[in-house]
């Protein structure tokens, strides 16, 4: 058998392609939160796969793209791009329906990337003529001269086997760097605030998921199950009431499924208190993006 192969791969690509369903599909887990929203994933999150033939530390990172430039937007176009430095090999991740200015500037970038290069075209599932996908490969290959081209559904688990067999392909040998039993190198509190925020999301319309952000303030095992409070913090007071909904429905709603989602993610249950605040204009202040933890 041929030598254990270790690296870090990097998911890149403008947001709302899938690059964190297929980082959940690589790993088997729903580590990184999915929703239908652009702008979902916001912190560098690395999903670890373990196989007899080696490890591959897979780095999801937020999508690039270039709207608004406050100051959260800053930092999550430069978390993308600072992962592309740490990384042995790199897979573009496009939207096989739909090819934007936004991905033209992510290919720009990932061309210039000096390790193996993979192309994704991914949703291949809402394509009623699979032959464009011919068309876009020979477009795109010359100018991104990857190593592989793939085509898949991620949200089905469609072609993740062919391309983890890509990437253990392209990696160099090399001892696993986490342990085997390891899915992440997130602690579970980051895994858990990410939940909330996940359903808040979900539940929440136009602009008020993109001004929150979630705290775990309290995390602990005692007595069989996970005791865990968490804190919604919303950028403007008048978001507040939107959150907590009338009769507090909304935040029932949003406990009640996150909660489902960290026993199903931890494996065991969870008693679940979530609290909501306002710090005005946390998304545009550099001190409170510091303290909020979005300092990579
Ligand atoms: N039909 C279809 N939908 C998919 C597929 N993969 C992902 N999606 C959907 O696409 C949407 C965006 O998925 P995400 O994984 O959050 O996308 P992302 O690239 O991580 O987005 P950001 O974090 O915002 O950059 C979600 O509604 C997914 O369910 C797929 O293969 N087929
Ligand atoms: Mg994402």
């Amino acid at each position: 058998m041929s030598e254990p192969r270790f690296g870090h791969v990097a998911l890149v690509g403008r947001p709302n392609v899938g690059k964190s369903t297929l980082l959940n599909a690589l790993v088997g887990e729903h580590l990184a939160i999915v929703t239908h929203k652009p702008q979902t994933t916001r912190n560098r999150l690395v999903g670890v796969v373990t196989e007899a033939r080696g490890q591959i530390a897979l780095v999801d990172t937020p999508g690039m793209h270039q709207r608004r430039p406050h100051g959260l937007n800053r930092r999550l176009n430069r978390s993308a791009g600072l992962a592309l430095r740490e990384v042995d090999a790199a897979v573009l991740v496009a939207d096989a329906t739909r090819w934007t200015d936004e991905d033209e500037q992510v290919l720009e970038r990932v061309a210039g990337f000096p390790g193996p290069r993979l192309l994704v075209l991914n949703k291949i599932d809402l394509l009623d003529d699979r032959s464009s996908l011919l068309e876009w490969t020979a477009q795109l290959s010359p100018r991104l001269n990857p190593q592989a081209v793939l085509y898949l559904a991620a949200c089905r688990a469609e072609g993740v086997a062919e391309l983890l067999d890509e990437l253990f392909a392209c990696l160099p040998a090399g001892p696993p760097a986490y342990p085997a039993d390891e899915f992440t190198d997130r602690p579970a509190r980051f895994l858990a605030a990410e939940l909330v925020r996940e359903q808040l999301m979900l539940q929440l319309h136009q602009e008020i998921p993109y001004g929150l952000t979630v705290q775990v303030e309290r995390y602990e095992a005692r007595a069989g199950r996970l005791w865990i409070a968490a804190l919604i913090v919303v950028a403007e007071d008048r978001h507040k009431g939107m959150v907590i909904g009338r009769q507090g429905q909304v935040l029932k709603r949003v406990g009640s499924r996150a909660r489902r989602a960290m026993a199903e993610l931890f494996g065991q249950p969870v008693h679940l208190d979530l609290h909501v605040r306002t710090r005005a204009g946390w998304v545009d202040d550099e001190r409170a993006l510091d303290e909020l933890g979005f300092s990579d």
